[in-house]
């Protein structure tokens, strides 16, 4: 398999832990987004809304990283229950999170990741409603994870989708909204530390 990629892209990161965690070698074509290689003609091929992570199985080429990561739960197994009812919890879990949470999560993110490349000073109004928000879910969330190690039973998608989100809060400052939380706190502590999330943030091999 191929992935076409940028290390420090969230969606990315989504499909490197979801290997890792299936053990699967893979090949990384790295496609810089800083330097816009995105909108570039060959890329555009691949995807033709010029972004990343796409992959490329044998020929079979995918783009969207929720799709990409039912694609391989379909493929290698693992990444999902497969019990109906936890299978809807787990889906619920992905919707509320590309609705509600990372939207508001990346605006506040990308406020203070962007503001020094811009020579600009982050803009405390647009951090402080980015992170209230993404608390509103994280509130939900930390009830629905009363006495739970993760959200559909065991490790899924569920979680895979979250993580590269959480990562850039902790790693933008921001990490309070989850540390308040006790359940989301927890729980994020046993996805960070998951062999495969540290390898796909880059710091295990
Ligand atoms: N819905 C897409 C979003 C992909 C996306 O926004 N990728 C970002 C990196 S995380 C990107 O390529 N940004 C560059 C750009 O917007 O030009 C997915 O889930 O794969």
């Amino acid at each position: 398999m191929k992935v076409y990629g940028h290390p420090a892209s969230t969606c990315t990161r989504k499909l490197l832990c979801a290997l890792a965690e299936k053990g699967v070698d893979y090949e990384f074509v790295l496609v810089d987004i800083m330097k816009g290689d995105q909108k570039s003609a060959e890329h555009l091929a691949r995807h033709p809304f010029g972004v990343v992570p796409v992959l490329d199985d044998d020929g079979f080429v995918l783009y969207e990283s929720r799709a990409i990561l039912r694609y391989l739960n379909a493929k290698l197994g693992g990444l999902a229950p497969t019990d109906a009812k936890d299978l809807g919890v787990m889906e619920q879990w992905i919707s509320v999170e590309q609705s509600y949470f990372s939207p508001p999560a990346m605006k506040a993110i990308l406020e203070i990741f962007f503001s020094p490349m811009k020579g600009t000073t982050p803009d405390p109004d647009v951090i402080a409603k980015g992170k209230a928000e993404a608390a509103k879910a994280l509130d939900v969330l930390d009830r629905a994870l009363v006495g739970k190690e993760f959200l559909a039973g065991s490790f899924s998608i569920a979680e895979i989708t979250y993580a590269p989100y959480f990562q850039y809060l902790f790693d933008t400052g921001l990490g309070d909204i989850v540390k308040e939380r006790p359940n989301v706190a927890a729980w994020w502590s046993r996805i960070s530390e998951r062999p495969s999330w540290q390898k796909a943030i880059g710091k295990a091999r």
